[in-house]
């Protein structure tokens, strides 16, 4: 039809701010449910219809506000000791977030002075953490201006070293930072799932993820319902376990932002994240005007949010000198 027509056709500066927008709304959306391993859906539709305001959100949405801010004093590349400082310091004045145990361990020392190099690694007996805190922040990464995908997934995974060294975390962040690039390029077409997924698939480097890829794909044909996707490929704290997901629920109403992001609740388990990288890639696709007006409106800080998004797209290479 003519409204989705014009809906999907979203200039380039709206997608920036519609993923980071939709991003928070899914977040603070889903924290309401986190951790509900089987969600009730009228009780979700009774939730979107009439959230709180304000609509506040969690860690997930203030680190990626963090990356986002970094990027804009970087010129959107990733300075990895500035960036981890930036963090600690993003925990220490707002604690309460929920942020993950591995995350705080790491944020502690950090702010205390230690150098992240040193401890992100150690977390979790020397694995390195595998939790999908590195994923959930990483939009913004996806919505620097002009920058080839594999530019968008080594920054990615240097972002997410930080804090999540384990491979699995850093192929989270890469494969979620590339699809959020991709979904902000490439409208007005109709999206191609195999395509996608297989264009993300090379930015994964374990065989853990490319498998789980795969998965998403098979899947996708069978049309499935939240509670099928989320037996299949996951709900969980994870990045293995929560990335496909969000790109399933995506994939599932790719031109319907509050279809996808009520899709990603119903999957139960780590809703908040899961919401939130949903409606990253959402929000890209598809730009502000598909957030739904009674989540903007009461969406906490949703002017900051706008100017960050603003302040990205104006490191557009033909409007940085030099660029
Ligand atoms: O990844 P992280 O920042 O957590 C993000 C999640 C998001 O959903 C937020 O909204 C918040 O709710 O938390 O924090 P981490 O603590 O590094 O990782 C999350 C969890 O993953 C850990 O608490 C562990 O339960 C698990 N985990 C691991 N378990 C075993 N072995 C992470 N790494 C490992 C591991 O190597
Ligand atoms: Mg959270």
């Amino acid at each position: 039809t003519a409204v989705e027509a014009s809906a999907v056709d979203a200039p380039w500066h709206t997608r920036i701010r519609g993923s980071l927008l939709l991003s928070a709304c899914g977040d603070a959306l889903g924290a309401r449910f986190e951790g509900t391993p089987v969600v009730d859906p009228a009780e979700v539709d009774e939730w979107l219809a009439a959230p709180p305001d304000p609509l506040r959100w969690t860690d997930d949405t203030a680190m990626a506000l963090v990356l986002a801010d970094h990027l804009v004093g970087t010129g959107g590349s990733v300075d990895p000791d500035r960036l981890a400082i930036e963090f600690a310091g993003a925990w220490a004045a707002e604690p309460g977030r929920g942020y993950g145990p591995g995350a705080i361990a790491v944020l502690r020392q950090i702010h205390e002075g230690a150098l992240w190099s040193r401890v992100a690694a150690g977390l979790f007996d020397g694995d390195g953490s595998l939790g999908n805190g590195a994923a959930m922040r990483v939009a913004p990464i996806g919505l620097v201006p002009g920058r080839p995908l594999s530019v968008v997934a080594a920054a990615a995974r240097r972002s997410a070293a930080v804090t999540h060294t384990h491979p699995q975390a850093q192929d989270g962040a890469a494969v979620q930072a590339v699809a959020v690039a991709i979904s902000a390029r490439t409208a007005p077409d109709p999206v191609d799932p195999d395509r996608l997924v297989a264009q993300l698939a090379v930015h994964a480097n374990t065989a853990e993820f490319r498998t789980a890829l795969q998965r998403v794909t098979a899947l996708l044909r069978r049309s499935p319902d939240p509670h099928r996707v989320a037996a299949e490929v996951g709900n969980d704290v994870t990045a293995l376990g929560s990335v496909p997901a969000a790109l399933t629920a995506y994939l599932r109403h790719p031109d319907d932002a509050a279809a996808a992001i009520r899709f990603a609740i119903n999957l139960g388990g780590e809703t908040d994240t899961i919401d939130a990288m949903t409606g990253a890639l959402s929000g890209a696709r598809l730009g502000d005007a598909a957030v739904p007006a009674a989540w903007l409106r009461r969406l906490e800080a949703a002017d900051r949010i706008r100017d960050l998004g603003g302040a990205l797209e104006a490191l557009r290479p033909d409007r940085v000198p030099g660029g």
